[in-house]
């Protein structure tokens, strides 16, 4: 018997994964969390029914949502992840030597104990001692941060428990929570299914941030495939990647792609004006 899942993406686009089992279903407090084993894209995790990881092809997301503000930073030590409970931006990095500590604010600890239990490839650091789990909410969390580096918010969808991580009052309290290097990242959704969405971060960031930039990966089980992310710097600007930090392995990032992404088609970079 064949089962499938349905990601409803937007009113009129879908995606269906063939599903092999369902592992575990539960409504947390804050939304409902399936873990399902897909036969293309291998353990999936499933919030409010968007695809918020898989084994397959969470290392693009995990790598660019967080070397590339890293690389940015000229020597980052203290780090903050708003979301991510899956632990993948934590695991990331921690690959870097500079790093003190990190920060991971998760409002649901739920999605932590279901990442221990079924992810333990993307969840394995969130036990490194240079990691520290905050279950709480992340605007609050960040309104008393301060001196932080790099800020990585790996959110869900602009929907339900993520809305205010898409408003402009947020990017302006990530950049007081940043010292005077300090770097931000925000995942900003598809260029073809939410444009919408890409020019309410870009100009909330530029409301907080004296340089805004847009980047690009592709991400097969994100909608459409092709996800963009948004870069708040206070100072420091995208460009080559230090060759004396680049010892560390990756799968998607490398120093040319670190450069590359930044580098948008005319109909993306016509979203930005
Ligand atoms: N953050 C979710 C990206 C949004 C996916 N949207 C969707 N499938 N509709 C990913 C969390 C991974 N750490």
């Amino acid at each position: 018997m064949d089962v499938w899942f349905t990601e409803n993406q937007t009113a009129s686009v879908r995606l269906g994964l063939k599903v092999q089992s369902v592992l575990h279903q539960e409504t947390t407090p804050y939304q409902e969390l399936v873990v399902a084993e897909t036969a293309a894209y291998g353990r999936m995790l499933v919030l409010d029914g968007a695809v918020q990881t898989t084994t397959v092809d969470e290392f693009v997301y995990h790598e660019m949502i967080t070397h590339v503000p890293l690389m940015i930073h000229p020597r980052p030590k203290k780090i903050g992840i708003i979301g991510g409970g899956d632990g993948g931006a934590v695991r990331e990095a921690l690959k870097h030597p500079s790093i003190e500590s990190v920060h991971l604010i998760e409002i649901d600890a739920q999605v932590v104990a279901a990442a221990k239990r079924y992810f333990p490839e993307i969840s394995l650091e969130l036990d490194n001692p240079r990691a520290h789990v905050h279950c709480t909410d992340g605007i609050e969390w960040v309104r008393q941060a301060r001196d932080f580096d790099v800020m990585v918010v790996d959110s869900t969808d602009p929907v339900g428990p993520a809305t205010g991580l898409f408003q402009a009052e947020f990017y302006q309290s990530v950049a007081s929570a940043l010292g005077d290097d300090g770097v931000m990242v925000a995942q900003s959704e598809s260029p073809y299914l939410e444009p919408d969405v890409i020019q309410m971060v870009v100009r909330g960031m530029r409301s907080a941030f004296p340089i805004v930039r847009l980047y690009l990966a592709a991400i097969p089980t994100y909608p459409s495939g092709f996800w963009s992310f948004t870069l708040g710097s206070k100072g420091p600007l995208p460009g080559p990647a230090d060759a004396q930090r680049t010892n560390f392995a990756t799968r998607y990032w490398t120093p040319d792609v670190h450069q590359a992404c930044f580098q948008l088609p005319k109909f993306v970079e016509d979203l930005l004006l």
